[in-house]
């Protein structure tokens, strides 16, 4: 490992591709694994570079390349496909991987789904072949990402990132072939979600493997932590899922917007066909956290009540759509009316007496440059099902659960939404309130979001042969401040060193995307051979900074914990 690796600003100016391949080969053992095998063919590691030195896109594309070497496929294959297909992408592909193959046995998926880890063996799927890779895993050791897709189908892995296959890395995945999937598993995989016009959760679409769900009904379900950090822009894919009801089933040719309420001087319906002839159009990248995101560790501390989220319940994406603040305009609505002080937004999603529902305050929402958006994009394509397909507001700087998906009505009022997820959730309150003495009216809505920073990687129990160790992870802060550092410390927080913070052009007074960050540090001779504990803390642009214990922020429905992130990994003598 070299310590050049984690430097983000190096990545950036000039070359970002040429070091942020090294630094992320270097530094993950994804990376690693991909580097030795490209080595072997020393021309087409060149050309690849050479083709994505040529590359000059803006930043969402360039991540987009930063998260191919980071992520995919999880693993070997992937990233091996990924790479070389940038090389080959000229020629025709022919496409018959993972075609039947009469020479080779019938497989049953269960079977397949069995091997799933180093121990029990890596196998893959790929249309109708069915690949055993332990081998070439174990040729380039330390590719830990490999096994998100292990047991599993590789499509989802790489339609993730559209990338052509070519002949060359389909023929290379061939050689790893030792049969075909049972037709009847074929089958049966072909099948498209059921549809029940009258279950609540009748509509769920088809998720990516690689979510880790921590409920089904309602779905809630964040992306591998492993994965969080590798890409500045979340493939939607990926992006964590919130939901409190069943998703809805929307014609888009039917969808009208409505904004009424006090203060609206002209009432308007708009279809979406309206909302984008009518207003201009912005593109943010802005992340949305949710609430509860880290609420696990809270109830390592004492139990709390709700989903049981890890520190991925947060996520950062490119939005497309018109500024809520010009359509309120264009219904006559001012800040000026002293009746104009909430507004709420509803979404289609509703138990059949109670639609979801939030409301922000209208100062914030008529400030167009709060960017509050009404928006049909996210990462250039339109929402998918899961995130609030066909409209959403986007609230930068505020909690997930003012984003509200599946947008139909934003009414304006004097006061907040009496909706539950407002007056009866999303409060916090002090470590010594119980379900007993909780009284709800005593505390206001959550909205903007504390200073916030999580590392994602070294994984937790993670065993370190070299003598020193890099760190990666996310950091975020509400409100539009930005990150002015993440320090991290190996000693409990007794001495500290400050990570790079990944080096993109933003907005300087709204900074709404979090900030990536990674950094190396030496493991001192007293940690050697030992169990000891890594830790971040970030402090945003208002020189706000995370508290140290988790009990100090402790509440008992486990909301914003932002206390410093730990994690614990032990030392092995080479
Ligand atoms: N209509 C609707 N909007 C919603 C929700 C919901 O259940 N219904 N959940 C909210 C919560 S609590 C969060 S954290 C975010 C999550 O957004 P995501 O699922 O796109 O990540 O959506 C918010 N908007
Ligand atoms: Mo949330």
């Amino acid at each position: 490992m070299t310590r050049q690796l984690g430097n983000y600003a190096k990545l950036v100016k000039g070359g970002r591709y040429l070091s942020s391949n090294q630094g992320i080969f270097r530094q993950n053992g994804f990376g690693a694994i991909l580097n030795n095998h490209c080595q072997k063919n020393e021309a087409d590691f060149r050309s690849a570079l050479l083709i994505r030195s040529h590359h000059s896109g803006n930043w969402e594309k360039k991540s987009s390349y930063f998260g191919i070497f980071g992520v995919v496929i999880a693993g070997a294959i992937g990233g091996t496909l990924l790479y070389t297909s940038k090389v080959y992408s000229a020629e025709k592909v022919n496409d018959k991987g993972g075609e039947r193959r009469l020479d080779l046995r019938n497989i049953r998926i269960n079977e397949v789904r069995k091997h799933n880890s180093k121990e029990n063996g890596i196998w893959v799927m790929y249309k109708q072949g069915v690949y055993d890779i332990t081998k070439f895993v174990d040729k380039h050791p330390g590719g830990d990402k490999v096994l998100l897709a292990a047991g599993g189908e590789l499509e989802p892995f790489w339609d993730m990132y559209t990338i052509h296959k070519n002949q060359h890395t389909l023929d290379w995945l061939e050689s790893y072939r030792i049969g075909n999937l049972h037709p009847e598993d074929v089958k049966e995989r072909q099948k498209r979600p059921v549809v029940k016009p009258d279950d609540p959760f009748g509509y769920e679409p088809t998720r990516h493997p690689a979510l880790r769900t921590n409920s089904s009904r309602p779905f809630t379900a964040e992306p591998p932590f492993e994965l969080l950090a590798d890409n500045f822009v979340t493939p939607a894919e990926l992006f964590f899922v919130r939901n409190h009801l069943g998703v809805p089933n929307v014609d888009v040719n039917k969808f009208k917007l409505e904004i009424q309420g006090k203060g609206v001087k002209k009432p308007i319906t708009l279809s979406l066909d309206d909302l984008k002839k009518n207003f201009k159009h912005h593109t943010i990248t802005s992340a949305v956290q949710c609430a509860g995101n880290r609420r696990a560790e809270l109830s390592e501390y004492k139990p709390v009540k709700g989903v049981s989220w890890g520190i991925a319940a947060i996520s950062n994406a490119t939005w497309t759509g018109v500024k809520l603040s010009d359509v309120l305009t264009s219904a006559g609505v001012s800040a000026d009316d002293d009746s104009v002080q909430h507004i709420h937004l509803t979404g289609l999603d509703n138990d059949t007496k109670n639609f979801y529902e939030a409301s922000i305050p209208a100062a914030q929402a008529l400030d167009g440059n709060k960017d509050v958006l009404l928006a049909w994009d996210m990462n250039g394509k339109p929402l998918t099902p899961d995130h609030g397909y066909p409209l959403r507001c986007v609230v930068p700087g505020t909690i997930g659960a003012r984003q509200v998906k599946w947008l139909y009505k934003v009414t304006v009022s004097d006061e907040e939404s009496k909706s539950h997820w407002q007056q009866n959730d999303y409060k916090q309150f002090n470590p010594t309130i119980d379900w007993g003495t909780l009284d709800y009216k005593k505390a206001v809505p959550i909205q903007e979001y504390p200073v916030q920073s999580a590392i994602c990687e070294p994984k937790p129990n993670t065993v370190v042969d070299d003598d020193e160790i890099t760190l990666k992870g996310y950091a975020y802060s509400g409100g539009g401040r930005g990150i002015l550092r993440v320090d991290v410390s190996i000693d409990g927080g007794k001495t500290w060193q400050e990570a790079e913070l990944e080096n993109i052009k933003r907005p300087v007074y709204k900074q709404w995307a979090w900030t990536l960050w990674e950094t190396t540090i030496e493991i001192p001779q007293d940690l050697q051979g030992k169990k000891f504990q890594v830790l971040c803390k970030a402090t945003d642009t208002a020189h706000n900074t995370q508290p140290e214990f988790t009990s100090s922020v402790w509440n008992v429905r486990g909301l914003i914990n932002n206390a410093w992130h730990r994690v614990g990994v032990s030392h092995q003598q080479s």
